[in-house]
C-alpha cells in the first residue's frame, strides 16, 4: 500500500474532482509526506479550507477537516487554533480565495500572525468557476473575464504576507515536489503565520486560455523557468526576471497571536 493513503480517505472520497495534470494532487501529495516526515499522526492535523479547486483538499485528505465559505478559511481556522492550540492547523486556500474575497481576512492574519500554516495554491485563475482573472494573473495574461489580457498587475502573495506581518514565507513549484515538501515540513514546525505559496499549473483553464500547452509542457516550462532564491542571489536581476524564484523568503518567529491571547485570557480571570 501506498504510504499516502493512511492519510487519505480511500474507499470514501475517490476519484477526486481535479482534471488529469492539474498541480493541486502534486501540492497534496507534499503536504502528506511533509506531514508524515515530522511524525504527526491524523489526529493533531486539522485542515481547513475555502472554496475553489484547491480547497476541495480537505474532502480527500482524512484529516479533521472544515471545508469553509469562500475566502473565509483564515478566520474559521484561527478559531480551531485559538480554541485548541495543540492542534497543528493547515489553511489550504487558492489564489482567488486568499487574495480576493479573502484578502482582508489574509493581512489581518498576517498581522496577527495567527499560529497557522497556510498553503496557497497558487494557479494565476479561478480554476473552479471556469478561468475568470484573480489578483495573481500576470498582467497581459488571458482568463474568460479578460480575452484580450489583463490589465491588472499582479500580487506577489509573499512579499505581501511578509509586509503584513507573516513569520514565514516561501514559495515552491509542483515541478520540484521535493523542495516544495522541505518548504511545508519547515513552514509547520514554525510558531506564527507561515505561508507556503505553491505554484500549481491549471492546464485546464489558465493553460489552455494562454497556449501554455498541456499538463506536461506547463510543468517543462516551471522546470526551466525556476531559479531558487540562494541561486538568483548571486545572478544580476536581467537573468532572474520573469522566473519563479523558489525558497524561504522570510523566517523570523515572534510570538503568535494564540500565546497573546492566552495571556490576556488568564489576566482577565486573576491568574
Ligand atoms: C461568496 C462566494 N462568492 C463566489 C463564489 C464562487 N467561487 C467559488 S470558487 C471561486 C474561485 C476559486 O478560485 P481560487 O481560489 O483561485 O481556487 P482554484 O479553483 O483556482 O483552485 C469562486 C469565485 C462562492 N462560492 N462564494
Ligand atoms: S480547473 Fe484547473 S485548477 Fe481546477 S481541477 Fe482542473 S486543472 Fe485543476
Amino acid at each position: 500500500m501506498h504510504p499516502s493513503y493512511e492519510m487519505l480517505r480511500p474507499g470514501k472520497k475517490f476519484p477526486h474532482v481535479w482534471c488529469p495534470g492539474c498541480g493541486h494532487g502534486i501540492v497534496q501529495g507534499a503536504i502528506i509526506r511533509a506531514v508524515q516526515k515530522l511524525g504527526w499522526s491524523r489526529d493533531e492535523m486539522v485542515m481547513v479550507s475555502g472554496i475553489g479547486c484547491s480547497s476541495r483538499m480537505p474532502v480527500y485528505v482524512d484529516f479533521n477537516s472544515l471545508h469553509t465559505a469562500h475566502g473565509r478559511a483564515l478566520a474559521f481556522a484561527t478559531g480551531v487554533k485559538l480554541h485548541n492550540p495543540k492542534l497543528h492547523v493547515i489553511v489550504i486556500t487558492g489564489d482567488g480565495d486568499a487574495l480576493a474575497i479573502g484578502g482582508n481576512h489574509f493581512i489581518h492574519a498576517c498581522r496577527r500572525n495567527a499560529d497557522l500554516t497556510v498553503i496557497l495554491m497558487n494557479n494565476n485563475i479561478y480554476g473552479m468557476t471556469g478561468g475568470q482573472y484573480s489578483p495573481t494573473t500576470p498582467i497581459g495574461k488571458r482568463a474568460s473575464t479578460a480575452p484580450y489580457g489583463t490589465a491588472e498587475r499582479d500580487f506577489d502573495p509573499c512579499a505581501l504576507a511578509k509586509a503584513a506581518g507573516a513569520a514565514f514565507t516561501a514559495r515552491g513549484v509542483a515541478y520540484n515536489a521535493l523542495e516544495l515538501e522541505k518548504l511545508i515540513e519547515t513552514a509547520l514546525t514554525r510558531k506564527g503565520f507561515s505561508l507556503v505559496e505553491a505554484i500549481s499549473p491549471c492546464p485546464t483553464l489558465y493553460g489552455r486560455l494562454n497556449k501554455e500547452g498541456n499538463a506536461v509542457k506547463m510543468l517543462q516550462w516551471q522546470k526551466a523557468n525556476t531559479i531558487n532564491i540562494k541561486a538568483a542571489e548571486k545572478l544580476p536581476v536581467e537573468q532572474t526576471a520573469g522566473k519563479i524564484i523558489t525558497g524561504i523568503f522570510h523566517d523570523q518567529e515572534t510570538v503568535p497571536y494564540t500565546e497573546i491571547y492566552d495571556r490576556i485570557i488568564h489576566k482577565a480571570q486573576g491568574k
